[in-house]
């Protein structure tokens, strides 16, 4: 969730309001799927506001969740999920059923800043060598904010299914900016296994076209910190610059990287990912003519709704968003499926095809 969208933001835009009640709904409620696809198009491609024909919701899959923020699956069907106001993650069954698997260390919640995102990887699981194809072990990945920094982190996921735990933490990134807002926080693997770090710019412009600022970029570093051979730029993980608070992103069947940017006063932004690019930010909001910057894909007025977390299936790309209720005709809230933390009133679509 974007500060912006947050209560106790300082910079949003507008008010935002958050449901009383938070429901982790089930991916079948992906009614705030972005399912209507435009054809390809130099400029950017119009922004469907149809109701989609997509998925229906299936209803409230777990309700009461402090500030969920991000959620990943397991085999076995059920969701770690992250508390970001707690600093807890709970393992969510299938039927609902929700227990705290273990709260990390070191979160220090301020505005959206705490723990935010999840990501899972196949850990080195130190008795259990060698590896077991078909038991592994995994480590929990998680982006938070502790009283110095924003960070990622590596725990090892501990016990089975109704039983799990964290073993201890290990810091995999460190000196991310943190802020009220702008903390960023989406983390997930590319397809080539490799740990992709979404930032913001705490609130700070600067940072963004700063290249020895960790805020306002997309990382790209080993499942241990390192960084990779083939990042743009020599000793450091950025992999992509000039962005204002990215929480959302995701990679199509073509391996093409996507994410979502949260704009400030106008434009809201979808952007193809390209190694070393820069995304304008805080020079360009939207669509420019400077060469230097990337323009997005698609963009939006930020009046229409706040994205987030972003997921791809097919050629869909679903954005989840939050905006508050308009004026005018209510309109009900819808959960979201790919964030539980996110809610919207309007369907963004974009084709990947
Ligand atoms: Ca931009």
């Amino acid at each position: 969730m974007d500060a912006d969208a947050d209560p106790q933001s300082t910079n949003r835009r507008k008010p935002r309001r958050r449901p009383a009640w938070l429901v982790l709904a089930a991916l079948a409620a992906g009614t705030l799927a972005l399912t209507s696809c435009q054809p390809p198009s130099p400029s950017p491609p119009p922004v469907s506001s149809s109701p989609p024909a997509g998925p229906a919701a299936a209803g409230d899959i777990a309700t009461g969740l402090a500030a969920p923020w991000s959620m990943v699956p397991l085999a076995d069907g059920t969701f770690l999920v992250s508390e970001r106001d707690s600093g807890r993650i709970l393992e969510v069954g299938a039927d609902g059923t929700k227990r705290t698997v273990g709260e990390v260390a070191g979160v220090v919640h301020q505005g959206e800043g705490g723990l935010l995102g999840l990501a899972l990887h196949v850990g080195s699981c130190p008795s259990q060598e060698p590896l077991d194809p078909n038991n592994p072990c995994f480590d929990v990945y998680a982006y938070l904010t502790t009283a110095d920094d924003n960070r990622v982190v590596r725990m090892p996921l501990l016990g089975e299914s109704g039983n799990r735990g964290l073993g201890p933490a290990t810091a995999i990134i460190t000196g991310i900016p943190k802020a009220g807002n702008h903390n960023g926080g989406r983390i997930a693997f590319g397809p080539e296994g490799l740990l992709y770090t979404g930032t913001g710019d705490a609130g700070n412009g600067n940072n963004a076209q700063n290249p020895a600022s960790l805020g306002g970029k997309i990382l790209r570093t080993t499942r241990d910190g390192g960084i990779p051979s083939g990042n743009p730029f020599p000793n450091s993980p950025v992999w992509s610059l000039g962005h204002r608070n990215v929480q959302g992103i995701a990679w199509d069947a073509q391996g093409r990287m996507w994410a979502s940017e949260f704009g400030q006063n106008t434009w809201d932004e979808l952007n193809q990912i390209r190694a070393g690019n820069n995304y304008g930010w805080p020079v360009v909001e939207g669509m420019g003519s400077d060469s230097r910057f990337t323009n997005p894909v698609l963009q939006w007025p930020t009046s229409e709704a706040s994205p987030s977390g972003i997921a791809i299936a097919g050629t869909t790309l679903y954005m989840a968003a939050l905006r508050r209720e308009r004026p005018g005709p209510k309109q009900s809230w819808w959960a979201s499926w790919a964030d539980c933390a996110m809610w919207h009133q309007r369907r963004k679509a974009a084709c990947l095809s």
